[in-house]
């Protein structure tokens, strides 16, 4: 069966690749030339485990191509990023509208459409049907069922395969139809609803993620106003067995997170009081840490204006690449706003708007403070090497967002959850 992947990112390009390597015809189709000319080298920027080798093959064995221009084809998978434009809180869709409209000229009676791209609710019925339908096909003589992604950044591979899916189609035969190419490659379980619910359904796992961070976040402050030491305390309340609290950190990045659950805030705001607090709470967190630093500095004396800090992380999040809408981004700003400068260590990120240190080391030379903003496996060991870190900075504060060190002998440590240990 010849399948056409539009959108080859994060999920198209494994999508693709997985299709591939289980039997079909596939067309990978991207508008960025650069993309399709590395897909057809078998290169790729996704750093996932094992994903280079499936994509090797996939191209190797020439069932996977990618090129510019939609081809006919029996199935149609969209996943094209759904942006968010932070002016009126809502979800861009361009790009899931340009996808149909590609789609349209081509579309042939039998064909399927999935549209993978997280969405709110409605958008497959009321905005993506009615452009496939300039086609000149009424729905039913094509399929069309969305089908949302759930796979881990940082367990891509594994999780594309192993993970139960949603199927949700506008009619009974869309949903039968995309279940029977998923089924060729996933082995987890596929459950069958309709299309507006499964685009719910994706909404609803984020928005859980985005407002546990949120009451974790929350609970991180507090504590710090009551002098109690919010891990050890979400340590012994996790010990209940209903219980089990999401991790404070200096905000939410990635792009589905901080995202996602604005599209049911758009669609509902009058209801959705709970999910937009949780969402500005997880905004709030970069400055948090910033009036933290503030008043440390003012406690120990120091200057912030001229001060040098190293920031630990630039990624959204430990052990993957990806700097989308990560916590680091806004701390540089504030203090370079403040003053400050900054200088950003990370082993992975690739894009970031500064030159980025791949030596701890060498980041933290002649610096006043430094801030973990990231969970990297890296810092996990940063308690091991302050003797070095402390003769390579000038100063001796470290702020540590992540709560990975438990002491820092010989520094002014501050801990968000717990504020500033005695040294
Ligand atoms: N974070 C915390 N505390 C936590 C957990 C995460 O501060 O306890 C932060 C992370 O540091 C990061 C952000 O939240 O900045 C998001 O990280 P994440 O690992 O929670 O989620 P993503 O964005 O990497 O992937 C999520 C996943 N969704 C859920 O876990 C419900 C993934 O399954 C989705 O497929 C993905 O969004 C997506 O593409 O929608």
């Amino acid at each position: 069966m010849e399948i056409c992947v539009i959108g080859l990112g994060y999920i198209g390009l494994p999508t693709a690749a997985l299709l591939a390597t289980h039997g079909f015809d596939v067309t990978g189709v991207d508008i960025n030339r650069k993309v399709v000319e590395r897909t057809n080298a078998g290169v790729t920027t996704i750093k996932e485990k094992n994903f280079v080798a499936i994509l090797r093959s996939a191209v190797s064995s020439g069932k996977l191509k990618a090129q510019m221009e939609v081809p006919k084809a029996e199935a149609y998978m969209i996943c094209v990023p759904t942006p968010f434009s932070k002016a009126d809180k809502s979800a861009t869709l361009r790009y899931v509208e340009g996808a149909g409209r590609s789609i349209s000229p081509v579309l042939r009676k039998g064909s399927l459409v999935i549209l993978e791209s997280t969405v709110p609710p409605g958008t497959t019925e009321e905005t993506l049907l009615p452009i496939l339908e300039e086609s000149g096909l009424r729905c039913g003589e094509f399929h069309l069922a969305h089908c949302p992604e759930r796979l881990l950044p940082g367990n891509l591979v594994h999780e594309i395969i192993n993970n139960d899916r949603v199927i949700g189609g506008v009619d009974e035969e869309s949903a039968r139809a995309a279940k029977k190419i998923y089924k060729r490659f996933v082995r987890g379980e596929i459950f069958i609803t309709n299309a507006r619910t499964a685009e719910f359904v994706k909404l609803m796992e984020n928005t859980f993620g985005t407002v546990n961070i949120a009451l974790a976040n929350e609970f991180a402050k507090i504590a710090e106003r009551l002098g109690i030491d919010c891990g050890e305390a979400m340590r012994l309340a996790n010990r209940h067995p209903r219980v089990k609290l999401f991790k404070p950190g200096p905000g939410v990045g990635g792009h589905c997170l901080p995202v996602d659950p604005w599209f049911i805030v758009e669609k509902v705001p009058e209801e959705a009081r709970l999910i937009r607090t949780a969402l500005e709470v997880n905004e709030g967190m970069p400055l948090h840490v910033i009036k933290a630093v503030e008043e440390v500095f003012a406690r120990e004396g120091k200057r912030l204006k001229g001060a040098r800090i190293a920031l630990l992380g630039a990624t959204y999040k430990g052990d993957v690449g990806d700097t989308r809408e990560s916590p680091s981004m806004v701390l540089l700003r504030q203090l370079a706003e403040r003053g400050c400068a900054v200088t950003v260590h990370d082993p992975l990120a690739e894009e970031f708007p500064l030159r980025l240190e791949r030596d701890v080391l060498r980041a933290v030379n002649g610096c006043d403070a430094l801030i973990i903003v990231t969970d990297h496996t890296e810092y996990k060991k940063l308690g091991t090497r302050l003797d070095e870190i402390r003769k390579s900075m000038r100063g001796r504060m470290i702020f540590d967002a992540r709560n990975l060190l438990t002491s820092a002998e010989g520094f002014t440590l501050w801990k968000l959850g717990s504020g500033v240990l005695k040294r």
